[in-house]
């Protein structure tokens, strides 16, 4: 089973990007791995999805939920830039340097893409706004979704 662990800044995305996944399922949790209350996870075409945050994954308690990851799915806030992503980025390689590494930059209207290519990151997506369902809530575009998630499959496959 591949795991994919959706880590970032609070308010990145991550939780409109596990949203936007096409037929979602149940999430079975890896074994070996200490029980905790995840807030967001699900499958989705044979992949477990779950979401910890920054301030979770830069902590001590979840190391082995970040061990378990096969990848990792970066979601960075592009008017935040590349910079902020960077300290979690070295948490993720110093935990589990052989895991691939996706980034998907959200919001993104434009700009340097190559700013973005950070040591250490494996490949590179962008999401552009997607379409707002209620203030609190929005959604991605289907079409950006399956080109993410084929480029997850082939991370997961050459890794
Ligand atoms: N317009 C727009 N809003 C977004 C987008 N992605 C996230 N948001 C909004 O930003 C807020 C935080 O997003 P969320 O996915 O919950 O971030 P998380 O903290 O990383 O899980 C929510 O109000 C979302 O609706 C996007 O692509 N476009
Ligand atoms: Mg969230």
């Amino acid at each position: 089973m591949n795991y994919v662990m959706v880590t970032g800044a609070m308010g990145a995305g991550k939780s409109t990007l596990i949203r936007s996944l096409p037929e979602r399922g149940v999430f079975t949790p890896p074994s070996d791995v200490p029980e905790m209350f995840l807030d967001n996870a699900c499958s989705c075409q044979g992949l477990q999805f779950y979401e910890i945050d920054e301030p979770t994954a830069l902590g001590e308690r979840w190391t082995d939920w970040l061990g378990a990851a096969n990848a990792f799915l970066l979601v960075a806030d592009a008017d935040a830039g590349p910079a902020a992503v960077e300290f979690l980025l070295a948490r993720l390689i110093l935990v589990s340097s052989d895991t691939p590494c996706l980034l998907v930059v959200s919001r993104w209207s434009g700009g340097r893409r190559n700013a973005w290519q950070l040591p250490g990151v494996a490949a590179i997506e962008l999401l552009s706004p997607g379409t707002v369902l209620d203030e609190e809530r929005a959604l991605a575009q289907p079409e950006e979704m399956e080109r993410i998630l084929t480029q997850l499959q082939l991370l997961l496959e050459v890794a």
